[in-house]
């Protein structure tokens, strides 16, 4: 028996591809793009074909396990009755103990960007007001410092790159990271669009450049306002939209005046020359876009340079026309009825209220797991989602410790992750191909269903039915517990969540879009009656002032790059064959791909006495790495680059010596600021 389903790939990706799922007596036989989709035309990246054998992976758990001693490695099998029980039992003693359930903590992020992983944060809600790990590694940064420039984060569709003579890709790598997107690129050069990368790395992306601009790290902010300056000068402004559109103009360009080149080249070792010429082709190519990514704004002023670099688009009027805009990220698709986050615990069971009166969760940042070992009342239970922690937030030390000092701790996911080594409990989660859900892109807003192709594969369960399930647990033990409704099945979840979408899509039922390729309505160009939603109502620049270190002295940029003690700034590169820390444990990704090693410009290699392939280690103030080096002279000689790669067999802690530092931003839309991972110093000898 042969049947094909609808499924998405449920990665925290821009491209969220519809993918189609043969399917033989019971088991997955073939996965291929959904040609029906507009925006991947059916092909996938190297990730996506290897969902088979991520599926069927011997290293996959499926069953429950107990690990007898944190970091031990003496897992054994229990059952799920068992796990649940154990589970519940303590989310009741600590009730008991503590009269709150704040000394629980939720720490989940977007290991699935599926509609139903909602249900862990209802269930959660469900049961009381806990401790809440909140923020995003990822976008928060970005999406605050454009929205105080925009009012919103909008977006226009990927597409609308086709209509640029000018593209500016800076501090992103869309050939490894935004497959679809590179090829509407490659198509708008072939159209006569100019490709210009800004990037510390001689990228993937920046080598099919037109023109590639290598920046010092952390100097976006620095090279925009330069860039700013020159327009300015030369008259390659677009006066009716800085009269008319935006606040602000005036000090803004005042600043500028008080600029000087000779510093900004020195801060951001690009020459003036260049700068000017830069400046140049940005104004006098109309329409220009920008597409920002992850690199600028994990920097400590990645916010500031943000908006720094989206007044280039602003003053060049290139805002609200085709062809124009700022390409990043948009929440406008994940407009869902709330259902899940709305849950309330039961009212005789809320606990007491904070200092201020009020009955909420604590909120402790992303990364900041050093913050949990000292509150007040004690961390007793933690929960991992969708997260893998340890390998992927910063200083995976104090994380390490926080998991060893906290009593009971929880993973829930496919495979024995570097975070659930420090776990006691281990809950086999279910592939997207194991239930139905739904998947809307963040890039594309296309809106995708995913099908249940097979069962869950032994005993793993979606997080929603783990959830549900440990809801009807604990009710069972202690009646009234949690307020989840049990008894909803999961499409009736699906249907509730995705009333509001139903218009925007035009369909009845989400059902509907096994047939149908629809996308959330959002028009195409952002900003095209040039009204924002700031409360000027008009585009509104950043405050030049607000980063001198003395405010009352005239405006002048940071010189050079803050205090640390070690002398190479270090930067991790996504492959093209994993998903942050996913799809290394697969023995087909390490023949696509190179294990992980840390690039170093030649110059540095030759005063280090280092030579290609021998191992070096890479230190500072947290710790250490050793691996192996590889000289390249896509490195600048102050910069070190650790490419993660692919190694089945042992795991490189990269982020053991990534330092935790704020961004700027982040609190206006996730709560917390960023994280400054670029902004770690490193020195290294070899071993
Ligand atoms: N294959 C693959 N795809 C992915 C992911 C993955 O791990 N693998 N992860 C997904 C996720 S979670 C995200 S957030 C996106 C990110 O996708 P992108 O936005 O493309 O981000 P990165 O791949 O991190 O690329 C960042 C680039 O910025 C450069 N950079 C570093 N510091 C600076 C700086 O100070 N200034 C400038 N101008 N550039 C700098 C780096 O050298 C690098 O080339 O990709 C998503 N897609
Ligand atoms: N040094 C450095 N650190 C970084 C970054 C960087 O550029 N440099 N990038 C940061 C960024 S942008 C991001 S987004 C974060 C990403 O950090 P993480 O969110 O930790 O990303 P992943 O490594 O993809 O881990 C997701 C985990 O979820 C699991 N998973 C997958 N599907 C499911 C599911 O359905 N349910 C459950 N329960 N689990 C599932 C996967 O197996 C995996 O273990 O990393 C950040 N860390
Ligand atoms: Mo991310």
């Amino acid at each position: 028996m042969e049947s094909i389903y609808s499924n998405v790939c449920s990665s925290d990706c821009r491209a969220s591809c519809r993918i189609r799922t043969k399917v033989q007596n019971g088991r997955i036989v073939g996965i291929q793009g959904d040609p029906i989709d507009e925006y991947t035309f059916g092909s996938l990246c190297a990730k996506g074909y290897a969902h088979l054998q991520r599926i069927y992976a011997a290293d996959r758990i499926t069953y429950p396990m107990k690990q007898l001693g944190k970091g031990t490695g003496k897992w054994v099998r229990i059952s799920w009755d068992q796990a649940l029980h154990e589970i519940a039992q303590k989310l009741i003693d600590i009730r008991i103990k503590h009269n709150t359930l704040l000394p629980v903590c939720l720490n989940k992020y977007l290991g699935t960007v599926g509609l139903l992983s909602r249900s862990i944060d209802g269930f959660f809600n469900s049961i009381g007001y806990i401790t809440l790990m909140t923020g995003s590694p990822c976008v928060a940064t970005g999406v605050d410092a454009l929205s105080l420039s925009f009012g919103t984060c909008k977006k226009p569709v990927p597409e609308d790159m086709l209509n640029a003579r000018l593209i500016l890709i800076w501090g992103g790598n869309p050939a490894w990271t935004t497959l679809h997107q590179m090829r509407l690129i490659f198509e708008a050069r072939e159209k006569g669009a100019v490709l210009v990368v800004i990037d510390p790395v001689l990228s993937a992306t920046a080598a099919r450049s037109d023109l590639y601009v290598q920046i010092k790290p952390g100097a976006d902010l620095e090279l925009a306002l330069g860039i700013a300056k020159v327009l300015w000068a030369e008259n390659l402004v677009d006066k009716d939209f800085l009269t008319n559109y935006a606040s602000d103009w005036p000090s803004f360009r005042a600043s500028l005046e008080k600029l000087n080149l000779e510093n900004i080249a020195a801060a951001t070792d690009i020459p003036v020359a260049e700068i000017v010429n830069l400046a140049r082709l940005i104004g006098r190519t109309k329409p220009m876009t920008i597409s920002l990514g992850a690199g600028v704004q994990h920097t400590a002023v990645g916010g500031q340079g943000f908006r720094a670099i989206s007044a280039l688009a602003a003053m060049t009027g290139n805002i609200g026309i085709p062809g124009g805009n700022i390409h990043y990220a948009t929440f406008e698709p994940w407009e869902f009825a709330g259902e899940f986050i709305s849950l309330k615990p039961p009212q005789d069971l809320r606990g007491s209220p904070d200092g201020n009166g009020q009955f909420q969760h604590r909120y402790v940042g992303t990364g900041r797991f050093g913050e949990l070992s000292a509150m007040e009342p004690p961390i007793e239970l933690l929960w991992v989602a969708s997260h893998n922690p340890v390998a992927q937030a910063p200083n995976s030390g104090a994380v390490k410790e926080a998991l060893q000092s906290i009593g009971t701790v929880v993973v829930a996911d496919q495979f024995l992750t570097p975070t659930s080594h420090y776990a006691d409990y281990f809950l086999p989660v279910a592939s997207h191909y194991e239930y139905e859900d739904i998947v809307i892109s963040y890039w594309h807003y296309g809106a995708a269903i995913n099908q249940k192709a097979i069962d869950p594969l032994g005993e793993s369960k979606s997080d929603f039915a783990i959830m549900r399930e440990l809801a009807i647990t604990l009710n069972k033990l202690a009646p009234g517990f949690s307020t989840f409704p049990s008894e909803r099945p999961a499409a009736e979840w699906l249907d509730l969540e995705m009333k509001p979408q139903y218009p925007r899509l035009g369909i009845a039922h989400y059902q509907d879009l096994i047939e149908h390729y629809r996308r959330i309505d959002l028009p195409p160009v952002p900003w095209q009656d040039r009204t924002f939603t700031t409360a000027s109502r008009k585009y509104e620049f950043l405050s030049v002032p607000a980063l001198t270190e003395d405010p009352s002295s005239p405006p002048q940029l940071r010189q050079g790059s803050e205090e640390h003690d070690y002398p190479f700034r270090l930067l991790r590169i996504r492959s093209f064959a994993t998903l942050n820390s996913q799809y290394r444990n697969l023995a087909s990704m390490e023949v696509i791909s190179e294990k992980t090693r840390v690039l170093l410009n030649p110059e540095t290699a030759y005063s280090k006495g280092i030579e290609e392939g021998i191992n070096v280690k890479v230190y500072n103030q947290l710790g250490q790495i050793v691996l192996p080096a590889s000289l390249s002279d896509s490195i600048p000689p102050d910069v070190l680059s650790v490419y993660i790669g692919c190694d089945s067999k042992h795991d490189i802690e990269l982020n053991s010596i990534i330092a935790l530092i704020d961004t700027d931003l982040g609190e206006a839309c996730s709560d917390a600021k960023g994280l400054a991972f670029n902004n770690t110093y490193v020195n290294l000898v070899r071993v």
